[in-house]
């Protein structure tokens, strides 16, 4: 018996600061309802999807920093995600801003979760690669302070048996990084979600944001293509708070074929029927790890954090 899973990409447009959780998860819901009627199993929404990317901006003021994060989950303004899903019979993976007090300590991560139909959280990850700066560098078009805003992750990379198959989940800036894909490959991952907020133009090398697009698929190409795993990748896009935003949503397939794209920058909704025992074409032969992967001389991944001088 074929293991065929549905899946969505629902791309969302531009959220103004302003706007506030239940127009942002309103959106959402009309995006669910868009992905029933296309027999969907799951959507993925993107990175940070209920408010606007807040990381752009410097603020001294924690308190005005805070207002970004959800302290529970669901909350009052997430709940009618929670009952879309069990109404609609879809789960869905979700990116947010987490505060969490742990005692004394207040803890703060950019986080995703995996919801199945019942409306359960099954899943949760914390963004361990974590893009950008610690200060505020005016000299910047505008900022990207999620190291100055959030903690590495501290989950590391999971996998959950959801929809039928082992399922993982990443955070933008993790894509690009061959490591996320090798832990959740060893894991077995079978269907990726990730979301991303990627701004088209890269202020410390602005010589690449022609670029951008071209960079955002080719790490996720070679990821699923190395790992044998599909990649369902969720941009929020288009001009937010006048910055301009990547879109290009995709899905990808375990050969590392794009088989659905966004065309738009707006709210935008593709699907595509991802036969999860397709991994095996690529798991069980060119990338069959215990056969052919050799990790006594891969030690350096883990033993260093940055390059070793040549002598
Ligand atoms: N955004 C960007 C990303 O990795 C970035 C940051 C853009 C890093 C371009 C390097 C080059 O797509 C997030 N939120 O990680």
């Amino acid at each position: 018996m074929t293991r065929i899973v549905t899946v969505g990409a629902a791309q969302l447009g531009p959220i103004a600061r302003n706007e506030t959780r239940s127009q942002a998860v309103r959106r959402m819901v009309d995006l669910m309802r868009q992905a029933k009627a296309k027999s969907c199993d799951v959507v993925v929404f993107p990175e940070l999807a209920l408010t606007t990317f807040f990381p752009r901006w410097f603020m001294s003021d924690q308190a005005e920093v805070d207002a970004y994060f959800e302290r529970e989950m669901p909350g009052p303004e997430t709940r009618p995600l929670f009952e879309a899903a069990v109404d609609l019979g879809i789960g869905f993976y979700l990116g947010y801003a987490e505060l969490v007090e742990e005692g004394e300590r207040t803890r703060r991560f950019n986080t995703s979760i995996i919801v199945d139909k019942a409306g359960k959280i099954v899943g949760k990850y914390r963004k361990i690669h974590l893009p950008g700066h610690h200060e505020h560098e005016p000299w910047r078009a505008f900022q990207h302070l999620e190291k100055r805003y959030f903690e590495p992750g501290d989950l590391g990379f999971g996998v959950w048996r959801a929809f039928g198959g082992i399922v993982g989940m990443a955070l933008c800036n993790d894509r690009r990084w061959p490591e996320t894909y090798r832990v959740l490959g060893l894991k077995g991952v079978e269907l990726m979600m990730l979301g991303y907020n990627t701004p088209l133009h890269y202020p410390p090398v602005p010589e690449h944001d022609h670029l951008q697009a071209f960079h955002n698929h080719i790490v996720m190409q070679a990821g699923a293509y190395q790992n044998g795993t599909w990649i369902v990748a969720v941009a929020k896009a288009g001009r937010e708070e006048g910055c301009d935003l990547l879109g290009q949503s995709c899905i990808i397939a375990p050969t590392g074929e794009i088989v659905a794209m966004c065309s738009t920058i707006g709210d935008e909704l593709i699907v595509a029927d991802c036969d999860l025992d397709r991994c095996k074409e690529i798991k069980d032969n060119v990338f069959r790890f215990d056969y052919y992967r050799q990790p006594e001389h891969y030690r350096l991944i883990v033993e260093t954090k940055g390059v070793v001088p040549c002598p």
